[in-house]
């Protein structure tokens, strides 16, 4: 890596938020982890500072240019047309597939030598990922070269963005009590709701959440449950029977349902370490409840002709931390298994968990030994020069 840093100075990340934050959630924390750990210089086009503020409460919406951690965060407009090859950088990765300004890959043709170009890849557990990933694309034009980088879950794909003090922070987050306490209560959990069985819930409008509320409802187990503002609107705020805001709370039968205000990303972590179970979305949410070595269940981004069903089951079939029961709740919360008894479906996931959460460590390992995405990204890119 010594002999990178001395090879390379700057890289350039282009984002589009297609929607919600997982797009800017990856970009983010990778451009912060090639900053402070690999000391690059970065900087990060994107197309949406309100979607980003959300998760980045620094971020100035109105601002064209700005510096946020050491990372120059640039408004991604229509800049075509305003390069010269000292705008380019060493390293150019277009998330997900992103068009970069055509007139920045005309001039990344005119710099000797061309710029490392990177078209990094959504997450997927499929098999297909393993033959894709590192896959070269000449351009039809010019005589630039870009590589596909995926993610992944096998030491044959680029492995999954975790920075290297994750798990020490998690494990002084874990070593006094206090500390979960004191961070639950600042999202203005009540000192009864600590002691209970604690939830955090996030995922896409269309979960089956007045199912499993109605289940943990008659439960003979205090359930709380903690929705970040935003999440599932219209059936929290159903339950509540109130505008779901920050502090908002309900308590009906066994389960109290609380809206908490929507964490800067650094903090979500923290969330998910303090909850006995995670129901997390998307990308980076799933990734982190996996860092988290707590239980999880998926909530995937739903794609046409159900294809996200393909995605989801090749991921239960890798996932060793999960038992019969996690996977068929995970079906039916994702509507892949018709007429789901949902008192059936948690009391088995709820038997389950104590050894779910064992199971969790070992995966956690196995994750852990494909080393983290953003070296093994390093790493391919030093091999190409
Ligand atoms: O928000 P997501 O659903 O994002 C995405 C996008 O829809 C995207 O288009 C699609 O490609 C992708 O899913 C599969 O879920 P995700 O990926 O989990 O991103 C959420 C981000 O928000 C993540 O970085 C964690 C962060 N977050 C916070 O910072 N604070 C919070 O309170 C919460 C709940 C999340």
């Amino acid at each position: 890596m010594n002999h990178l840093k001395s090879v390379t100075t700057s890289l350039a990340l282009f984002c589009k938020v297609v929607d919600n934050f997982g797009d800017i959630g990856i970009c983010w924390r990778l451009a912060r982890q090639l900053e402070q750990e690999h000391q690059i210089t970065v900087t990060l086009w994107v197309d949406d500072l309100v979607s980003f503020k959300k998760i980045c409460p620094e971020i100035d919406i109105k601002a064209e240019q700005q510096d946020i951690h050491n990372i120059r965060i640039r408004h991604w407009r229509d800049q075509d047309g305003q390069f010269d090859v000292n705008d380019i950088a060493n390293i150019v990765i277009e998330f997900f597939g992103c068009d970069i300004p055509p007139a920045y890959i005309a001039t990344m043709a005119r710099c000797q030598p061309p710029p490392a170009w990177i078209n990094l890849e959504g997450l997927s557990a499929e098999e297909w990922v393993e033959g894709c990933h590192t896959l070269p694309s000449s351009h039809p034009q010019y005589p630039l070269t870009k590589y596909f980088f995926f993610p992944g879950f096998t030491p044959k794909t680029g492995g999954l963005l975790r920075e290297k003090n994750l798990a020490q922070e998690h494990l002084e987050f874990n070593q006094v009590t206090q500390t979960r306490s004191a961070f639950l209560t600042s999202l203005g959990v009540s000192a009864k709701e600590l002691d209970t069985f604690t939830i955090s819930l996030f995922c896409y409008p269309h979960a089956p959440v007045e199912q499993i509320f109605e289940t943990w409802k008659s439960g003979a187990e205090a359930i709380t449950c903690l929705v970040p503002v935003g999440v599932a609107k219209e059936v929290i705020e159903k339950f509540l029977q109130q505008e779901a805001k920050p502090g908002a709370q309900a308590m009906r039968g066994n389960l109290s349902v609380r809206i908490i205000p929507f964490v800067p990303q650094h903090d979500y972590d923290k969330l998910l370490w303090s909850c006995d179970l995670n129901f997390v979305r998307g990308e980076d949410s799933f990734v982190r409840a996996q860092w988290a070595q707590k239980a999880f269940i998926w909530h995937i981004y739903p794609q046409d002709e159900s294809l996200h069903h393909k995605k989801l089951r090749a991921f239960l079939e890798r996932h060793t931390a999960s038992s019969a029961a996690s996977q068929a709740f995970s079906l039916a919360w994702n509507d892949a298994s018709s007429t789901p008894d949902w008192l059936g479906l948690w009391t088995d996931l709820r038997r389950d968990l104590p050894d779910i959460r064992g199971q969790s460590a070992l995966w956690r390992q196995q994750m852990q030994d494909i080393g983290d995405m953003t070296s093994n990204l390093l790493s391919f890119i030093n091999a190409k020069r």
